[in-house]
């Protein structure tokens, strides 16, 4: 091993000196860290620990690495990063194994992830950007293995945008595209599919990312040679390398506790992926996890006696200490000294993050004790209510739960009294919900003015003589306008480029506005959405699109994960704006007629869904979304783009509104309920039921999520005093969730005088062909009929049965 002060920067070996210290400092430091940290879990303090112990040289490396404007993608064993780019402190540490709600004392989160999930502030706190350029950049951290890969890609992709497309304004978010995305990943988790899929499209698209497996040879309990081919992730990536014919990536080997060349080679690969946007893999060899994986289990279960004590002898701390003895940069003592103080100055973290922590909690017990000694004084239960109150008293440590328990627990005793004691405690409970809720519920979507649901409606005018054009005209024209308005906004998927999507809605904008913003990508749906959210959380605007929507499953994992949580999961201090394109709903089989919307629905709360019916409002949908600062994911009609529409004469400025619903036929007997492809069946079969004496109201709902703000459903009802909700999902499934909205938070049960009915498909996916759908999805036959027994039931006089 040698000694290696950095001389190209000409910096003196006293210099040197003192940056190695300070790096074994830090070691020592996050050490202490997880050390502390696995104790706080064991005598109960906090719930769970996963801890950067065995990781930490690599990581003081790759920090010296790391440039302002560069981002990282990583995963839960990055404290001592972290801590080396000045983004996390111990008492922080602490504050978010504990789970404290006060983001300025747990800026990871605010509580909301468990520790070892981390994140830098992107925004202030008007929602607006700060300057990225002049920051190192965290994006925030999820649990699932390999969920940090996709957005890494995106990360890394958006330098290359910066750096190729012109026009744009990069100020705070780039320095010419100079900056590289970083990423970690364990290396059990690359033998996850996204893995896989991230480093081929990173390959392909050669962008300036550094990805680092952090080996340690074990996924949990594990072994290397049940997860990777060879055992080896560096040896089977071998293809991937690039040579003097093809381009591809720099792969390169390093020991994870030898410091000096571990520094080396991450400025070896900052360089490369800097200067000439190449990707790289860092195989980071001959790591170890000296508390075992985390305070879930012991890996004295798994490991061998001789597996234990080599990790002993390789701890990268450990071997880190005696390199710097044996280089003589400092003694033995020296070192002791600085590993005391460090103790010390954790232990210390600790206690305030635990005081800081518990002392607002414990005012809020104070003072509902005090309000209970006087329920319990005014109340016939008084008995009861002071041994309640006596117990919440003798918890020294309570939680938010142990309180409120406590204080509507008493306030059962008090039920049919009418003081004002008791009236104190009931305004104490509201007042706590109104308090502490928002901790555990707030910034699921945008809360600045920036919010797209704030976007007021413009609607579509039409010249006298407007031209009845395809729906895909439509849709292109205001994909053009968009992409001359918003410098910063660009398209990518599969077929997107060059034939300008499979339905032409994008057609010719390739050549107007070049491959990097109307572009091709791989048949790689997970990654196609990764890519959205890296480039959202730059300051892009990406439109990922799928290519249909039963595709949308093998991204679902990604934008369930990553996207719907991301806005939720940081507190509100990062967005990633990205709006997913999709056509979805009847077409042919079992995969391209696919309207899993119940599924969707339900797993991507955070993100907006949106089914325009046509393509006008598809358009006026992505003129919205594009104001605002939230994701959303749009279903166009499939079977729409060759349908005659008027051309608008404002067709840039349309805005179609979120959370809003359409009255597209008024009616006096029945409200029917509807959206996407099925809206123009059930106002074809309104016609035809027309005919046999029944005035239906229809309500296009066009945004599913969210759903009908002003509760105008609910109004038709109150009129027609029944409805239908018709879907073409399964059975119990988008059906379920729009019956839920109407009955439940719109309170139309009270309106009804017949059963709520819903009419869905069957419960199998769609079969193919016309008879196939057919006999899969409601028909208008369907409709006619299921509309037609609700009137039969109600007056069987007038609407004698049918059959
Ligand atoms: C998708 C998914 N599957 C399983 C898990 C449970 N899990 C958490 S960590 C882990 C092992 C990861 O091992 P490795 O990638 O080597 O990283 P290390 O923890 O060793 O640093 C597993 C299976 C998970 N979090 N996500």
């Amino acid at each position: 091993m040698q000694i290696i002060p950095d001389l190209k920067n000409n910096i003196s070996f006293n210099d040197f000196k003192t940056e190695v210290l300070n790096d074994y400092t830090l070691a020592v430091k996050s050490r202490e860290c997880s050390l502390l940290g696995r104790r706080e879990v064991l005598t109960g303090k906090a719930k769970f620990g996963i801890f950067g112990d065995g990781k930490e040289v690599p990581q003081l490396a790759m920090a010296k690495a790391f440039l302002k404007g560069d981002w990282r993608s990583g995963y839960y064993r990055d404290q001592t990063f972290m801590m080396a780019i000045g983004a996390l402190t111990p008492e922080q540490f602490f504050s978010g194994l504990y789970a404290n709600t006060n983001l300025d004392l747990e800026p990871m989160s605010a509580g909301r992830q468990m520790g070892g999930h981390f994140i830098t502030h992107s925004l202030d706190e008007n929602g607006d950007w700060k300057d990225l350029t002049k920051q190192y950049n965290s994006s925030p951290d999820i649990s699932p293995t390999a969920g940090q890969m996709p957005r890494l890609l995106g990360l890394a992709q958006a330098s290359k945008i910066f750096k190729e497309v012109k026009g744009i304004n990069t100020t705070g978010f780039s320095n010419n595209g100079n900056e590289v995305a970083w990423g970690t990943i364990g290396n059990a988790s690359t033998s996850e599919g996204l893995f896989f899929e991230t480093i081929n499209a990173a390959g392909v698209l050669q962008v300036p990312m550094v990805i680092s497996v952090w080996d340690d040879e074990y996924g949990i309990s594990v072994h290397a040679k049940h997860q990777t081919t060879k055992e080896n992730i560096s040896e089977i990536l071998k293809g991937f390398q690039r040579d003097k014919d093809n381009k591809g990536y720099e792969i390169l080997r390093v020991k994870g506790w030898d410091y000096a060349n571990l520094i080396e080679t991450y400025q070896e690969a900052s360089a490369i992926a800097r200067e000439e946007h190449v990707p790289i893999l860092i195989h980071v060899l001959e790591l170890t996890q000296p508390q075992g994986h985390s305070t879930s289990g012991s890996h004295e279960r798994y490991k061998s006696a001789e597996r234990l004590e080599w990790e002993k002898q390789h701890d990268c701390n450990t071997k880190m200490r005696e390199w710097i003895i044996e280089s003589g940069i400092t003694t033995n003592e020296a070192l002791t000294e600085i590993e005391r103080a460090m103790k010390k100055e954790v232990r210390n973290a600790k206690k305030n993050a635990w005081a800081t922590f518990l002392k607002p909690i414990q005012n809020e017990q104070q003072e509902l004790i005090s309000i209970l000694t006087n329920v319990a004084t005014s109340s016939v239960n008084g008995v009861f209510i002071n041994k309640l109150k006596d117990t919440l008293s003798a918890i020294d440590e309570p939680t938010r739960k142990d309180i409120l328990s406590c204080a509507r627990k008493v306030l059962r005793y008090t039920i049919g009294e009418y003081s004002t004691e008791k009236q104190q405690l009931s305004d104490w409970i509201n007042n706590c919900f109104e308090k502490n809720q928002p901790r555990f519920s707030s910034h699921l979507y945008s809360e600045t003015e920036k919010s797209p649901i704030l976007i007021k409606e413009v609607k579509a005018t039409y010249n006298d003589d407007a031209k009845q054009v395809d729906g895909r005209i439509i849709i292109r024209d205001n994909f053009d306008a968009i992409f001359n308005n918003y410098p910063e906004s660009l398209i990518f998927g599969e077929d997107t480029g060059n034939i300008g999507d499979v339905n032409q809605g994008l057609e010719g904008l390739q050549e107007k506005y070049g491959e990097y913003r109307v572009a091709d990508t791989g048949i790689r749906e997970a990654t196609i959405i990764g890519q959205g959210i890296g480039m959202a959380l730059r300051g892009l605007r990406p439109i990922a699109e799928i290519q249909y929507l039963d595709y949308i499953l093998y991204a679902l994992n990604v934008i369930s994960d990553d996207l719907s949580t991301l806005h939720y999961r940081t507190k509100g201090k990062q967005k990633a704006p990205l709006i997913i394109r999709t056509r979805g709903h009847r077409l042919e089989g079992i995969w391209h007629s696919g309207s899993q919307m119940g599924g969707i629905l339900n797993l991507i709360r955070g993100i907006h869904v949106l089914v325009p019916r046509n393509m006008t409002k598809a358009a006026g949908f992505y003129n919205t979304l594009l104001q605002g600062d939230d994701p959303a994911l749009v279903v166009e009609c499939l079977n729409g783009y060759r349908l005659k529409e008027k051309m608008p004469n404002n067709l840039s400025e349309i805005n179609t509104p979120i959370g809003v619903v359409e009255t597209v036929k008024e009616g006096t007997d029945i409200t029917l309920v509807s959206y996407g492809s099925t809206l123009r069946m059930v106002e074809q079969t309104a016609k035809e039921l027309l005919s046999v004496g029944i005035d239906a109201e229809i309500i296009d709902i066009q945004s599913l999520l969210p759903f009908d703000i002003n509760h105008d459903i609910v109004k038709s009802i109150s009129k027609t005093g029944r409805f239908m909700v018709i879907d073409e999902d399964v059975p119990g499934g988008a059906s379920a969730y729009i019956l839920n909205e109407i009955l439940n938070t719109q309170n139309a049960y009270q309106f009804i005088d017949s059963a709520p009915k819903t009419l869905t498909a069957k419960a199998h996916r769609p079969a193919y062909g016309n008879d196939g759908d057919y006999f899969s999805k409601p028909s208008i036959e369907d409709i006619f009929e299921a509309v037609y027994d609700v009137m039969h039931e109600a007056n069987p006089t007038d609407f004698p049965k049918l059959r």
